[in-house]
């Protein structure tokens, strides 16, 4: 099929903004544009994405085995899996290696700035209740999440899929969902369809797409994506990345844009490890305690403002947030070789002007 208009295409794209802003093509990892960061809740066609393989395409004869270390496995169509309770969670998920372009040097890995993260509104059924239907061995140890997907990777030797172990007690919390919708509509092939985990809380990693199976273990896995993959890797010791790490985000005034000297600065923070309870915020060096409002829900990001009257000229905004189990965004992480988990306060420069902002829509 030749399109002779291709040459022509891109020109026209850059007239409306994209729904997403692709990092990489094949397999698709594509960032949250930073126009739609300010919305509470991410609209569908803006929610980032991160795929590590070519995407499995749904069919009708999907299923869900619920096997290894039960008294009752079994194994569920998507007729059955509808015919289930639905419940809904709204939550904000990270990708582990968000704002990886931060460190300093930049690790290897996909090139993130930081819109690798969105807040959504998904449903499906309850984790817990297809674990309980199949009863537990007492020796469980942790649950396997098998992903349709798999591939070559250089260093691995034959094919890798994509599964991850999650502790049973997160498996077993109410809210960690085998989701079928995002929005109230069918996840899109890029999301997972027809089948995901979805895991308040935790860096998107865990949130394993594609899901044909769950598999009770007694044993700890140490397959790719949880050994060699998604750790901290410091100087060779490696720690699994688990829990998203307290963060903020400034989003208004835009980066870069021209706002008016007297202006709010608003933003979120969140964290995986318990409520925001302080954002502070800097102008220029000059820390000031930000109000922090109400999240929509127990996993959703925290919107937090300051009016501030800024001084003419660029000036270099920061947020530092604080969460419940006191854990405070620090000046610089410690570098790790994939490059995860980069929560540092990330400066955030905008021009003061005085006077009224004209051609605030461009
Ligand atoms: N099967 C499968 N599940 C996966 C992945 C993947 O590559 N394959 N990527 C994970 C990562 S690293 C992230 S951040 C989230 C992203 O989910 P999204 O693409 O719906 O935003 O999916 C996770 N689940
Ligand atoms: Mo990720």
């Amino acid at each position: 099929m030749t399109d002779t208009r291709t040459a022509s295409a891109p020109e026209a794209e850059t007239e409306t903004a994209a729904p997403l802003d692709v990092v990489r093509v094949h397999p698709l990892c594509a960032e949250t544009p930073t126009s739609v960061l300010p919305l509470a809740v991410t609209p569908r066609e803006s929610v980032y994405v991160r795929s590590n393989f070519e995407m499995p395409l749904a069919h009708d004869a999907w299923e869900l085995a619920v096997r290894g270390a039960v008294r009752t496995p079994f194994t569920l169509s998507l007729r059955e899996i509808a015919a289930l309770p639905m419940h809904t969670v709204l939550a904000t998920m990270e990708c582990a290696g968000n704002w990886r372009l931060g460190m300093d040097p930049v690790p290897t890995g996909e090139p993130w700035k930081y819109g690798a993260v969105s807040t959504t509104r998904w449903s499906g059924v309850s984790l817990a209740a297809l674990l309980d239907r199949a009863g537990l061995h007492d020796d469980a140890l942790e649950l396997l999440a098998v992903g349709a997907d798999a591939g070559p990777r250089d260093d691995a030797v034959g094919e890798v899929r994509f599964e991850r172990a999650l502790p049973l007690d997160v498996a077993r919390h109410p809210d960690t969902l085998v989701a079928t919708h995002m929005d109230g509509v069918p996840l899109t092939a890029h999301h997972g369809a027809p089948l995901r985990l979805l895991v308040p809380n935790w860096y998107g990693m865990a949130s394993v797409k594609w899901l044909t199976a769950l598999e009770v273990r007694t044993t700890p896995f140490t397959g790719y994506f949880q050994s060699k993959r998604y750790v901290y890797d410091v100087n060779g010791t490696t720690t699994p990345v688990t829990r998203a790490l307290v963060k903020s985000m400034i989003v208004q005034p835009a980066p870069y844009a021209d706002s008016s000297a007297d202006t709010v600065v608003r933003g979120w923070a969140w964290s995986g490890s318990g409520a925001i309870t302080n954002v502070d915020v800097a102008v220029n060096d000059q820390w000031h305690r930000a109000t922090v409002g109400q999240a929509a829900s127990a996993y959703a990001w925290t919107p937090f403002e300051l009016s501030v009257s800024l001084p003419p000229g660029e000036v270099t905004l920061r947020s530092r947030a604080t969460d419940a189990s006191g854990a405070v965004q620090p000046e610089r992480i410690v570098w790790n070789a994939l490059g995860y988990g980069n929560n540092a306060i990330r400066p955030h420069t905008v021009r003061a002007v005085s006077g009224e902002i004209s051609g605030l829509e461009s």
